[in-house]
């Protein structure tokens, strides 16, 4: 009970639901009704990445919601290691803000946490996985198939929007790429600290408001590249 009490908030929540934001004043009010109803205990952490639309100032009117701002775009990776930093919670969930991922499926995640130091949600794995596109879904396949082969992990789709972690494995002071490429070092440096990356089902409705801003092609030779250099210097 008091390494219970240890890992917990200020305010008695153990999991800290962190997400990055960017431009979405569209999904906001969706997205807080949907987080509240599927994660009531949780504390809500949005890091805002310098919107230019009216995202602050509709997250800044709620009064249960944590908001860390950027006074310049600073990256996604940024964005998601400064909510971290800005929780207590024992279990830290990241999720994006475009409802492209389901508020509904933190849950499994948090409880799939008591059994592995981290749990990604997988597209592949959930009703979805049709809708990714073949692009997406066979960039995303052969990505999480070279990542599997040089970390030795069994995971479907390294490259999910929705993704947790216990906060003991979760480093915020040592990571260095700070756009989407963090992903790939936060899940390298897992990895190679020995833990087994677990994964539960998710669902994925791809983009329907807003716009995407990110480059899939860029983000995808990036990866090439850091998976090596991970798996060489690390
Ligand atoms: N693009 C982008 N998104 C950011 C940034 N900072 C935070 N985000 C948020 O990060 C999440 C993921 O960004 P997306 O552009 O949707 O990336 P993606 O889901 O891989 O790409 P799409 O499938 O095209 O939507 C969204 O919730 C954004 O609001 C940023 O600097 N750029
Ligand atoms: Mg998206």
């Amino acid at each position: 009970m008091a390494a219970l009490a240890d890992e917990m908030n200020p305010d008695g929540a153990t999991v800290d639901v962190v997400v990055p934001i960017y431009n979405e004043e569209e999904n906001v009010p969706e997205l807080l009704r949907r987080l509240r109803l599927a994660c009531p205990a949780a504390r809500l952490i949005f890091v805002d990445n310098a919107s230019t639309d009216r995202t602050c100032e509709l997250l800044s009117a709620e009064p249960d919601v944590t908001l860390v701002r950027h006074a310049t775009n600073l990256g996604y990776g940024h964005s998601l290691i400064d909510g971290v930093r800005a929780g207590e919670g024992a279990k830290v969930v990241m999720l994006d803000a475009d409802l492209e991922y389901l508020p509904e499926d933190v849950p499994a995640i948090v409880e799939a946490l008591d059994r592995d130091d981290a749990v990604y949600g997988s597209r592949i794995l959930g009703p979805d996985r049709g809708d990714m596109g073949a692009q997406r879904y066979w960039g995303n396949r052969f990505l999480t198939s070279l990542f599997n082969l040089l970390f030795a992990q069994r995971m479907t789709d390294i490259y999910t929007g929705v993704r947790g972690f216990r906060r003991r494995v979760l480093d915020p002071d040592t990571y260095r790429r700070m756009g989407f490429d963090y992903i790939l070092e936060l899940t390298a440096v897992t990895a190679r600290r020995g833990g087994r990356i677990g994964e539960v089902p998710c669902g994925y409705h791809p983009r329907s408001r807003g716009i995407s801003e990110m480059n899939h092609l860029r983000e995808f030779v990036k990866f090439l590249y850091l998976v090596v250099y991970h798996r060489l210097t690390r």
